[in-house]
């Protein structure tokens, strides 16, 4: 009779007791903020990170599950250089830039806080690439144009709330302005059919973001 009594408790135990010890709280989305440096590729420049210039922004970033995500990504920066012209003289750029990218990540790992699940882990690298578009000083004036931004990215959770980010984005602009100036706007007249001799907006920055959009999961029904 005891031993039946305890049989019957330790069943009632893994019934009642693992679900709510696996119940977690997962979050749908992340909000947040980072920061670095920015350096431009183009008709003036064609070294990785030379003339680095701050940049700062907003993410917010949608998960869709342990592996794909989107994030938007606002970040303001400046574009600088210098070039000597074939008429000898020097000219010198130092163009505001507003940038706006929305992309899909893809985590190498699943990106998850779940120790029991294989795969799973409270850090991945990653990979993105989307559409965006950035808004410049241009000519005198200002001027608007869509691009394409992709890199590479790591990711980590910091406890149960917070998320740090490394990213490595690079925007291919589809225009070729991005200096700011019409001297510096396909110079050598190249842009016919080769987009990648376009101006390129490259940033390595440090993020930290929130999570929000909490919703309670029952872990065991997946
Ligand atoms: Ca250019
Ligand atoms: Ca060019």
């Amino acid at each position: 009779m005891k031993t039946h009594f305890v049989r019957l408790f330790t069943a009632l135990v893994l019934v009642f007791y693992f679900p709510i010890s696996n119940a977690q709280e997962e979050y749908h989305a992340e909000i947040g903020i980072d920061g670095g440096i920015s350096y431009y590729l183009g008709d003036a420049n064609s070294k990785l990170f030379a003339n680095p210039q701050m940049t700062y922004g907003f993410i917010y970033r949608q998960k869709f599950s342990p592996r794909f995500a989107a994030h938007l990504n606002l970040n303001t920066t400046r574009v600088t250089g210098s070039k000597l012209l074939s008429t000898g003289s020097t000219i010198t750029f130092d163009n505001p830039v507003q940038a706006i990218d929305i992309c899909g990540e893809f985590n190498f790992f699943n990106y998850e806080d779940k120790a029991y699940k294989p795969f799973s882990h409270k850090y991945s690298t990653f990979i993105f690439a989307g559409i965006g578009a950035m808004y410049y000083g241009y000519n005198g004036g200002n001027d608007f144009m869509f691009s394409y931004p992709f890199g590479v990215g790591f990711k980590m959770m910091l406890g149960k709330r917070f998320n740090l980010n490394l990213k490595w984005t690079h925007s291919l602009l589809l225009t070729d302005q991005l200096e700011g100036l019409k001297v510096l706007n396909n110079p050598a007249n190249l842009n016919g059919f080769n987009i990648f001799n376009n101006d390129i907006l490259s940033t390595l920055t440090v993020g930290l973001t929130f999570n929000i959009w909490k919703e309670k999961c029952n872990c065991l029904s997946y």
